[in-house]
């Protein structure tokens, strides 16, 4: 006989359980007479067990029986896959996250050196930051990618708070701009990266594409994306990746820029920014910016998202800034008080140890250089597997042109391969990428790349 007071992994009575069945079956009886079937209120009840309320929902089962099973993210439920995979040799190339020659996540040693000053600095506190975020993190972010001469800076139009890294800088610029700007319609390139059009969708914008990147050249489709910003409504709102285009590795020339430059300033449109990769380009955080500084330059306004995720490592601690350049030093003051009633209800206020190491490091001299050294130790391993990778392919005489390889910039590389070419490389391979073809380069060491090159020699010549 079953124990009516033995209680399951849930700590739940086999008596309450088989009650809560009963209960079910009895739900056209009136709560009054089936709670007299209920066990004793923890008031009354020697053991504490907390019975179940017959107001808590007890008779219908869940009030969320409705919710359907939500897919996995594409990007982030690649290393929910790849956590799952018992494999010895399996390799996580989804998600954009750099790993060291070993495999390992790293953690910079200007980021150690930094959060060290502030442990043994006791007049760091835990106060709330302002909803605007650190002040000085603020400056500084804006200076790093605007240049540290911007007119734009020197004349105090720029509007700059602290956000939940990138995505949260996009969100709150986002919010601000359905909430305040005449025009609703954000052009994105195709593709982009997967998280954009929701980001947009869902903070009030009405998402359009513009042509970006020609699958057949693997480059830029220059002609088509001038056409398509040609086309777009007067005002319209551009997404542009400042830098290293996530997922394609793409970027236009600066003459290029120039074009795109005076089209947009031409027709009016609004140049939304995205920079989650400064630095990861070139190795040089100056060279990374030109994009934004050509547009900050001509005087018009634009915004810009910021992450320190990549190019600081830090992306757990979610530090990220949003800046918006505006035509006046007025006009960005009021902007920033409207930017606090989007992130007051959303957030309250930014968390304070995340944007602290960064402000500590881009204050110092010493720390600012030993960052950008590690920064282009960073940029230059993964320029190292664009290498490795090429002459793997090329040893193996995979059949293709894999050129783009080692042209693409930043920390993917848009390989071409389909959905079922990477299906059949995570089964057979325990190569997990997401399903686009994008591999990230920074999860690659010289120990996998031969396992990768022969996952991708046997996708490509596979025959059924
Ligand atoms: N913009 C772009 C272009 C981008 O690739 C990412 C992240 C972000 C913004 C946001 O990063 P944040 O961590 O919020 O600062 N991309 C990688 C990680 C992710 O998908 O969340 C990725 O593409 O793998």
């Amino acid at each position: 006989m079953e124990d009516a007071n033995v209680r399951d992994s849930t700590g739940y009575r086999s008596a309450d359980r088989r009650l809560s069945t009963l209960g079910r079956h009895l739900g056209a009886l009136s709560p009054s007479s089936a709670a007299s079937r209920l066990p004793p209120m923890a008031s009354e009840n020697p053991t504490g067990t907390i019975a179940p309320s017959p107001t808590a929902g007890f008779y219908g089962g869940s009030v969320f029986a409705h919710v359907v099973q939500a897919p996995e993210d594409p990007i982030l439920g690649v290393t929910v896959a790849y956590n799952k995979d018992p494999s010895p040799v399996k390799v996580n190339l989804g998600v954009g996250a750099y790993r060291t020659e070993e495999g390992k996540p790293l953690v910079l040693n200007v980021v150690r050196r930094a959060e060290q000053m502030l442990v043994n600095d006791p007049s760091r506190v835990k106060e709330y930051l302002p909803i605007t975020g650190l002040a000085e993190f603020n400056k500084l972010s804006a200076k790093l990618i605007f240049g540290s001469d911007s007119p734009a800076i020197q004349e105090n139009r720029v509007a700059t708070v602290q956000c939940l890294s990138g995505t949260g800088s996009l969100r709150v610029g986002t919010e601000f701009l359905a909430r305040h700007y005449r025009e609703r319609t954000i052009y994105i390139p195709q593709p982009t990266w997967g998280n954009h059009p929701k980001v947009f969708t869902l903070g009030g914008l009405s998402v359009k594409t513009y042509r970006y990147y020609d699958p057949v050249t693997r480059g830029l489709n220059i002609q088509g994306l001038l056409e398509d910003l040609s086309s777009a409504p007067s005002g319209a709102i551009v997404l542009l990746h400042a830098c290293a285009h996530n997922p394609t590795g793409v970027d236009p020339t600066l003459d290029q820029w120039e074009q795109i430059r005076k089209l947009m300033r031409s027709k009016g449109l609004l140049p939304f920014f995205d920079s989650a990769y400064q630095g990861f380009a070139s190795g040089s955080l100056d060279a990374d910016a030109q994009s934004v500084r050509m547009f900050v330059a001509d005087g018009g306004e634009c915004l810009m998202a910021q992450s320190y995720a990549k190019n600081m490592g830090l992306y757990g601690e979610r530090v990220g800034a949003l800046s918006i350049v505006c035509r006046s030093a007025d006009v960005a003051v009021r902007v920033e008080s409207q930017l606090k009633l989007v992130i007051r209800p959303m957030y309250s206020n930014p968390p304070i140890h995340g944007a602290s190491i960064v402000a500590a490091i881009l204050k110092d001299r010493a720390l600012f250089h030993e960052w950008t050294v590690e920064l282009k130790a960073m940029a230059d391993r993964i320029i190292s597997m664009r290498q490795m990778l090429f002459d793997a392919l090329r040893a193996r005489g995979t059949p293709g042109d894999w050129s783009h390889i080692i042209k693409q910039i930043g920390m993917f590389t848009f390989t071409g391969l389909n959905s079922e070419q990477v299906a059949f490389m995570t089964k057979e391979y325990h190569i997990y990428m997401t399903s686009d073809g994008r591999i990230s380069m920074a999860g690659l060491s010289s120990k996998t790349v031969p396992h990768l090159a022969d996952a991708i020699h046997a996708a490509v010549t596979r025959t059924n």
